[in-house]
């Protein structure tokens, strides 16, 4: 179980067949997060459709709402929401801090007031792991400590370490077999610090690692450095998963780097502001180009939405309001990310994964349409 099987590389980027109790999945791949046990708006149907393979669940959210017991009495989160296939669950330590109040951290873990009802809630290592093996995903992530940009390096220092000790509590008390604790390795924007994460991580040989602590605020040109660094001095025979990264341009990056797995509410986040992800950028539906343009949103696009509307169809349904409009954004944007990940893979296998990047991205940069 767990197996990552790389089938083909070019430079630093690979495919490769990574096996779970629930399917094998094809990386690199991305993720639709499902926080509240929905991708928001999309059917479980409706992402199997598109090519979603693993879907990204959140401790946070459901052990506060529903509450964990609720979703394993249903089997865990594939009963729970009928989608049958792989799940990864986040530990919830980066929720609290970006949804917490009057969050305190200390060695024990984090207490914080709940965004509901402003509850006192607890979280620490032994408890995230006791919701994640309750909520049955397949992929479990460490509970860490994601500090926010910019912090003192001195703290990033601390930081990385009480994740280190955190790490060793969560893998202590779990005790699922057919679930995969992934580490995740930190230490901001700074090489230093992030050899000293992996010099500290590497050693509990996880199934899996995640790079963490990225995209919290920083520019892209300090974070691919420490994506690069982080990447490279992870095992070739183990998945890399980025986390929280999405715009279609940081896939490419990433994926160029050796990175095999992202999520990002991007997608779908953007589809409810009114926005479509294309080859030639991102179209703004809420502008008034689109009102009489009688062309699906992408003409290379094979979702729901391209298949059936017009821009101006959407447009319209955008302007009233109606919920069918960022439903279908939504679909498209997803399998934008989707399609994009598989037209990198297939280049990687035919040795093609620079050309073909170099050329996306000439024409994606030309711009915002
Ligand atoms: N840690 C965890 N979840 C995360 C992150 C992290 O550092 C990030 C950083 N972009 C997103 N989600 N546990
Ligand atoms: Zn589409």
């Amino acid at each position: 179980m767990f197996e990552f099987v790389v089938q083909q590389r070019e430079g630093r980027a690979r495919v490769a067949q990574f096996h779970t109790p629930r399917g094998v999945v094809t990386t690199p791949m991305f993720m639709p997060v499902g926080t509240q046990g929905t991708v928001k708006s999309i059917s479980p149907q409706e992402l199997s459709d598109i090519g979603s393979q693993m879907i990204l669940g959140n401790t946070y959210h459901l052990m506060l709402r529903p509450g964990e017991d609720l979703v394993e009495a249903h089997g865990g989160l594939p009963g729970f929401t009928a989608y049958p296939g792989p799940f990864l669950t986040d530990s919830g330590g980066f929720q609290v801090m970006s949804l917490g109040h009057m969050r305190k951290i200390t060695e024990e873990g984090v207490t914080f007031k709940s965004h509901l009802d402003g509850s006192p809630v607890h979280l620490t290592p032994e408890r995230s792991i006791q919701v994640q093996e309750a909520l049955g995903a397949d992929v479990i992530m460490a509970f860490d400590e994601c500090p926010p940009f910019p912090a003192e390096r001195d703290y990033i220092q601390r930081s990385l370490e009480r994740t280190i000790r955190w790490l060793e509590r969560c893998l202590k008390v779990k005790s699922r077999s057919e679930q995969a604790l992934f580490a995740i390795v930190q230490g901001g924007i700074h090489p230093d610090l992030r050899q000293q994460s992996l010099d500290l991580t590497l050693p509990f040989e996880t199934p899996g690692f995640a790079i963490g602590g990225l995209a919290v605020g920083e520019s892209k040109a300090e974070m691919f450095p420490a994506v690069s660094f982080t990447a490279e001095r992870l095992p070739e025979n183990k998945p890399r998963y980025l986390m929280g990264v999405g715009h279609p341009e940081d896939l490419i990056a990433g994926i160029a780097l050796g990175v095999d797995m992202f999520d990002c509410v991007y997608p779908t986040r953007t589809g409810r502001f009114g926005y479509a992800l294309t080859d030639d950028g991102r179209l703004n539906m809420n502008s008034s180009a689109p009102r009489r343009d009688m062309r699906p949103l992408d003409e290379t696009c094979d979702c729901y939405a391209c298949r059936h509307y017009t821009r101006a169809y959407l447009a319209h349904l955008l302007r009233a309001e109606e919920m069918l409009a960022p439903r279908m954004l939504s679909l498209h944007n997803l399998r934008y990310l989707h399609h994009l990940v598989e037209r990198a893979r297939s280049a990687i296998e035919q040795g093609q994964f620079t050309a073909w990047a170099t050329a996306w991205g000439q024409r994606y940069f030309k711009g915002d349409l």
